[in-house]
C-alpha cells in the first residue's frame, strides 16, 4: 500500500507560539511529504509493497535502511501530528495517569525524565513514553528509528531533530520539549493508543 501525506489535524496556526505555522508548514509540507515520497520510491520492489506500514518499519529495520528511515519517519510523523493538539498538555486521563505513578514515580518525574530523554538524545531522533511488557517506560531513538522495532509500543514521541524547533526554539531543545509536555499534547490520543495496545 502506497504511503500517505495526512492531512494536518488542525490548522497550521493552531498551535499558537509552541509550534508555530511557520514550523508546521515546513514540518508537514516538507519533511514529511519527503518522506513520503522517497518511501515510495523505495517502497516499489522492495517485496514489502503490500505490508502495513507497521509491518514495513519492523521488515526493512537492520535489512533495507534507506526504505526503513523514510517508513520510520512516516510513521512517526503521522502520530507526532496526533500527539498534539490546540490547548494541549494538562491533566491526564486516569488509567495513564494511574500506569504513570506506578511505573513511572508519578507526573512530575515522568516529565523530567521525558525531557532529558529527549536532550540526551546526541543529535536528530525521538524521545518517547512506550509500553513494554504491559509496563510503561521511557525510551530514546536516534533518526527515523521508534520503538515497533524494538519490540514495545510507542504511545507518544515527540521529534527532537532540529527541523520540528528550530524556528520556535533555536538551540533551545529543553523548551521546546517542557512546551511539548506542558502545553502541546493530546493526551486523549496517548489513551487511545494505551487502550488499543492493552
Ligand atoms: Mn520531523
Amino acid at each position: 500500500m502506497a504511503f500517505e501525506l495526512p492531512a494536518l489535524p488542525y490548522a497550521y496556526d493552531a498551535l499558537g507560539d509552541y509550534m508555530s505555522a511557520e514550523t508546521l508548514e515546513f514540518h508537514h509540507d516538507k519533511h514529511h511529504q519527503a518522506y513520503v515520497t522517497k518511501g515510495n520510491e523505495l517502497l516499489a520492489g522492495s517485496g514489502l509493497e503490500g505490508k502495513s506500514l507497521e509491518d514495513v518499519c519492523r521488515e526493512s529495520f537492520g535489512t533495507n535502511a534507506p526504505l526503513f528511515n523514510n517508513a520510520g519517519q512516516h510513521f512517526n510523523h503521522i502520530h507526532f501530528w496526533n500527539w498534539m493538539k490546540p490547548n494541549g498538555g494538562g491533566a491526564v486521563p486516569g488509567k495513564l495517569s494511574a500506569m504513570i505513578d506506578s511505573d513511572l514515580g508519578g507526573f512530575d518525574k515522568f516529565r523530567a525524565d521525558f525531557v532529558a530523554a529527549g536532550v540526551g538524545q546526541f543529535g536528530s531522533g525521538w524521545c518517547w513514553l512506550v509500553l513494554n511488557n504491559g509496563k510503561l517506560e521511557i525510551t530514546k531513538t536516534p533518526n527515523g528509528e521508534n520503538p515497533l522495532v524494538h519490540g514495545s509500543v510507542p504511545l507518544l514521541g515527540c521529534d527532537v531533530w532540529e527541523h520540528s524547533y528550530y524556528i520556535d526554539y533555536r538551540n533551545a531543545r529543553p523548551k521546546y520539549l517542557e512546551a511539548f509536555v506542558d502545553h502541546l499534547v493530546n493526551w486523549e490520543y496517548v489513551e487511545g493508543l494505551l487502550d488499543a495496545a492493552s
